[in-house]
């Protein structure tokens, strides 16, 4: 070779321990911050609080079984919501009727079935209607399982057209994984509006009634209602597998997914997304927001009652938890982001963790209300999911994607 000759000169030890080194810290800090612990509230203190077993009945007796729960202790703890927090819904109406509006089978490039129905109830001279949302895969062998979202924010998140997406309701996300993917828009039973909430459902079965009760029901309850009676379509369309419902609701509609889903027990899955105070979250802990807060802000949400246990919630015979008992012993799950202080995401995750006395009553193993998982780390304890996903308040894809992840898994009868 003419010319210069390259210098060969070895890489000196130093220098290949340093890189070693450096690449070990690397993958070390990376492990570190995908397993870290959430500590985004550490800042926050927290009173002392004890929370109400939701195995003590009201006369002090101890439960032990199933048995006892399902017969008549489950019923005193929902009466006690009904009376405390969320009101009475009504029943069913006197007539309920499902009028076809479209059937698309092409709908997502031929992927999906499009049907939009007319939900109309009557209640003597009076009658309410609202509309359903539903896309089935096409793929589909046999009747499908299906997610409901309620939907609290504009109609263009589930548009039926699909000419605008939006990340709140994926819905091509979800029909690509085997789901059907269905929805309501909460405005339609109760408009979200103190001074107009009872222009839907409320009216139907009350008329102008002026004096209303304290256990009077309000708008979380009404939307609620509006999921029973899509559930009453799902359970006579032979397309649709009624015993495979998952009822979704983000923020304020996560608080009225959860109440559905104590309300009525044929959801067989109930998804919290950042629902918070009156949701998912742990009144007793009074961080981020308070009762009062919620009371005064949105009057038209709970029950009147409610508002008696502004700055008193020590003395509410129930807390979060207890609701999430009375999903006990369906499937539930329970989704908080880092950035949503407002909703306590561990208020939120200890609810699912203080549930547990009950689902144990069912064989259940029980959740450690000391190891809230790390963030971006979902928990599967049995038929209960947590996770908190970094970043801000919002129901997105991730979100969903976790959701049906363990759907998934729970079709697929896998233990932990
Ligand atoms: C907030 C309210 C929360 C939550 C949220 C939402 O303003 O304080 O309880 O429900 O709205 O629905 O986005």
């Amino acid at each position: 070779m003419i010319g210069k000759t390259m210098s060969k000169r070895p890489l000196s030890v130093t220098a290949v321990a340093i890189a070693v080194l450096l690449l070990l810290l690397m993958v070390w800090s990376r492990l570190a911050t995908t397993n870290a612990k959430w500590d985004g509230d550490a800042h926050i203190e927290v009173p002392d609080y004890t929370l109400p077993d939701p195995l003590i009945t009201e006369d002090g007796r101890q439960l032990r079984t199933a048995e006892q729960w399902k017969s008549f202790r489950r019923e005193q703890v929902l009466e006690l919501f009904r009376e405390h927090v969320y009101g009475r819904r009504a029943g069913e109406p006197d007539t309920l009727s499902f009028d076809l509006l479209e059937e698309d089978p092409q709908a997502m490039a031929g992927r999906a079935t499009l049907r939009r129905l007319m939900i109309r109830s009557q209640v003597d001279d009076r009658e309410h209607t609202f509309e359903l949302i539903i896309f089935l895969p096409n793929s589909a062998a046999g009747p499908t399982p299906l997610f409901l979202l309620m939907n609290n924010r504009g109609p263009e998140n589930t548009d039926p057209t699909r000419e605008q997406q939006s990340g709140f309701w994926p819905a091509e996300e979800i029909v690509e994984r085997g789901y059907g993917i269905a929805a309501l828009q909460v405005r339609d039973l109760a408009p979200d509006d103190a001074d107009h909430y009872r222009e839907g459902v409320i009216r139907l079965f009350e008329g102008d009634q002026q004096v209303r009760p304290g256990d009077a029901w309000a708008a979380l309850a009404a939307w609620g209602w509006g999921a029973s009676r899509a559930m009453d379509y799902f359970e006579q369309n032979e397309d649709i597998d009624a015993s495979q419902i998952g009822l979704v609701g983000h923020s304020r509609g996560g608080k009225a997914s959860l109440w559905a889903g104590a309300e009525d027990e044929r959801f067989a899955m109930v998804v919290s997304n950042n629902s918070g105070c009156g949701g998912a979250a742990v009144s007793r802990r009074r961080v981020g927001e308070r009762l009062s807060q919620i009371n005064n802000t949105f009057p038209h949400w709970f029950a009147s009652n409610f508002h008696q246990y502004n700055g008193r919630e020590h003395d509410l015979p129930v807390d979060q938890h207890m609701l999430i008992a009375l999903i006990a012993p369906r499937a539930v799950y329970v989704a908080s982001a880092s950035e949503d202080l407002w909703a306590d995401p561990r208020g939120e995750f200890l609810a699912v963790a203080h549930a547990s006395p009950v689902y144990a009553l069912w064989g259940q193993e029980p959740i450690d209300p000391d190891a809230m998982p790390a963030l971006n780390q979902p928990l599967r304890e049995g038929v209960r999911g947590y996770h908190i996903r970094s970043g801000a308040h919002n129901l997105t894809p991730y979100d969903w994607a976790r959701f049906i992840d363990f759907a998934d898994r729970l079709r697929g009868g896998e233990e932990d």
